[in-house]
């Protein structure tokens, strides 16, 4: 059985998607980012930097309970786990993990800037939203460019596409969809999975997947405000 810790954020999503997908058994804890969830104690023990989503594979390597967080080494973990959407094979592996990382290290957190300084920045940044606009228009056309001579983004449907595909969703980015037109048929066709629709009903009663989170002014000071800086001193403490 897998514990599944999770918001319904692009990041929760991905790993929503890749449980409904292998079809292992799991159940959920919902780690509420507005309130606070992610700075309990019991929950930094599995993810330190208090960010959801994170696992326990109760039985992990040699039957043994394993924690793992950051979202691209849980679908990592998860597709070594069950041998799906990531291949054995050297060359088609790492096809899939460049485009893995490319989404770990550049959709996630420029895309994620762009939702914060053009959605819920309490002051308005122009030069940040102008700058974080571009960026996402930039990296939709490398997606774009990619998925015009690929159906996928790494050979067939693997975790770097379970992983990009959230973060494409109707937020707040700047870019229109229908502008990135081998994107827009990529995510149709994704979005037709009976998995992934599996997959965002998770906790949607509490979030709506892709659309705007509520937050009031304690929660954005959970998120954006001293109880960051303050978790993060009381780490380098302990
Ligand atoms: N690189 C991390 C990012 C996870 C992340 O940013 N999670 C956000 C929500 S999408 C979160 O838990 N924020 C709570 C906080 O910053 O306190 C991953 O991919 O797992």
């Amino acid at each position: 059985m897998i514990h599944l810790f999770t918001w319904p954020t692009p990041n929760g999503i991905k790993i929503h998607t890749m449980l409904e997908e292998t079809g292992l058994a799991y159940r959920v804890t919902g780690i509420d980012i507005t309130k606070g969830d992610q700075f309990k104690p019991s929950f930094l023990k599995i993810s330190p930097n208090n960010k959801m989503p994170a696992i326990i594979d109760e039985t992990g390597p040699g039957g043994k309970p394993m924690s793992v967080f950051e979202s691209g080494a849980i679908l990592m973990y998860l597709a070594e786990k069950t041998g799906k959407f990531l291949p054995k094979q050297t060359r088609r592996r790492y096809e899939v993990i460049q485009w893995l990382m490319f989404q770990m290290a550049a959709v996630g957190p420029l895309l994620g800037q762009a939702n914060f300084f053009r959605k819920y920045c309490p002051v308005k940044v122009p030069y940040a939203i102008k700058h974080y606009t571009n960026e996402a228009a930039r990296l939709y056309n490398v997606l774009d460019h990619r998925l015009a001579r690929h159906e996928y983004l790494a050979g067939g449907y693997s975790i770097a596409d379970i992983a990009v595909w959230p973060w494409i969703m109707p937020y707040f980015q700047g870019v229109k969809l229908a502008e990135y037109r081998h994107v827009e048929r990529w995510f149709r066709t994704i979005e037709k999975r009976p998995a992934v629709q599996r997959g965002l009903k998770i906790l949607a009663d509490r979030q709506a997947p892709g659309e705007e989170i509520k937050m009031d002014a304690a929660a954005k000071e959970k998120l954006y405000g001293d109880t960051q800086m303050k978790a993060g001193k009381r780490r380098a403490a302990a």
